[in-house]
């Protein structure tokens, strides 16, 4: 282990800061050279640009640069922080900032996850199936911090219409087609939080946790993630992956920081971009954010996806460990979010030209934006989330 990597020992945010420096500095310079970003862009057809998927399957993600116009960036950031505004304080209270009681018992997963700030919940714990197996660089608070910060939005589609529209935005949906096919699955769509000076780390791991062993694995076998980014994601405060590293299977976490002597992986790059802007990630790809010891904010708007014959008649235990299986009816009931997202933005957006999904093309329900459906589809519909 390299010196300043104190295992089992904490640095307080300034030395944090300080051991990043270089590893940060080598790191930015690495991630701009990748050559994986740039606009959304298409082909006569309509369909996403061959040369950035050539990228993404090459690197594990990419950079769509200006994604979100001012308007919509300003109108997502706006319902965060009003959401924000409701949350009960801590998670030992129902009381919100205001002092007013906050009633959360209609929702069937909790919306609001807290964690002890610049802490790491996840590393070397079972949490999760264990997928993160080692903890990260320890970070002290500073004096005054509170006890906890918010650090993560569950089910964000039924939280804010704000988040529904951008779920319904054409480009996004046509970039899910491109990556998984174009019946894809949606499975989870959660707000990652870290609060300047307070955001959490996530220790390194990889998402999938089903299909390593299969006879048919690839290097797309557990779908990707669209993260598109309220504030500028910097390394600071972002997602650090290990390009490539998607086509490896699974790789040995503990066996790289040992090698490396600590959570800085020589092989790792931050996944910069500005707010507005939005990034896919392979879900197989090392990734990890360190605690955020940076004075920048981040907020990610993350929304996944698989391909349907990666989840469809797949039983599977969740991330709790509970075993779940996705039959087609569940696979097509999850998926109504989409058209419905669809039809909500184009109430919002309608000069915009619509995004067709075609596996419920033909559907009989009806699948409209409406009072009527917010009530019976829209809410709660993430307790359907699946995983794999
Ligand atoms: O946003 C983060 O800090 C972690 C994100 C992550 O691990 C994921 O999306 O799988």
């Amino acid at each position: 282990m390299s010196a300043d990597y104190k295992k089992n020992e904490e640095l307080s945010a300034e030395q944090h800061a300080e051991v990043m420096a270089d590893f940060i500095a080598q790191g930015e310079q690495k991630a701009m050279a990748l050559g994986n970003r740039g606009p959304a862009r298409f082909d006569k057809d309509g369909n996403l640009h061959p040369e950035i998927m050539e990228k993404y399957w090459e690197c594990g993600f990419y950079v769509f640069e200006n994604f979100l116009s001012e308007d919509e960036l300003s109108g997502l950031r706006v319902a965060v922080d009003r959401l924000l505004e409701t949350a009960p304080i801590n998670p030992e209270t129902t009381l919100n900032k205001a002092g007013d009681v906050v009633d959360l018992s209609g929702y069937a997963k909790p919306p609001f996850r807290y964690a002890k700030p610049l802490s790491d919940p996840l590393g070397g714990t079972t949490q999760n199936k264990g997928r993160h197996p080692v903890k990260m660089q320890q970070v002290q608070v500073a004096e005054g911090a509170p006890d906890y910060t918010i650090n993560f939005l569950d089910g964000t589609l039924h939280l804010m219409d704000e988040a529904l529209w951008l779920y319904g935005h054409p480009s996004l949906l046509k970039i899910a087609e491109a990556v998984t096919g174009p019946d894809f699955v949606p499975y989870n769509e959660v707000a990652f939080i870290k609060e300047a000076g307070l955001g959490p780390a996530v220790a390194w791991h990889q998402d999938g946790t089903t299909h390593w062993n299969a006879a048919d694995w690839n290097e797309g076998a557990h779908g990707f993630n669209s993260m598109t980014q309220l504030y500028p994601s910097t390394a600071g405060n972002c997602v650090w992956v290990i390009p490539g590293s998607h086509k490896s299977g699974k790789v040995d976490i503990p066996a790289l920081v040992e090698k490396n002597g600590s959570d800085r992986f020589e092989e790792a790059v931050p996944m910069l971009c500005k707010g507005g802007e939005m990034i896919i990630m392979n879900r197989q790809i090392v990734h990890g954010s360190y605690a955020n010891s940076s004075p920048a904010r981040r907020v990610t708007m993350n929304a996944g996806f698989f391909p349907r014959e990666r989840i469809l008649d797949v039983t599977t235990e969740k991330l709790n460990g509970d075993l779940d299986t996705y039959t087609e009816k569940r696979v097509e009931e999850r998926s109504r979010i989409i058209p419905l997202a669809v039809s909500a933005r184009q109430q919002q957006f309608p000069e915009e030209v619509p995004y067709e999904y075609a596996p419920l093309q033909r559907s009989e329900e009806d699948l409209e934006w409406s009072d009527e459906n917010r009530r019976n589809i829209l809410f709660n519909y993430n307790r359907q989330d699946m995983y794999i």
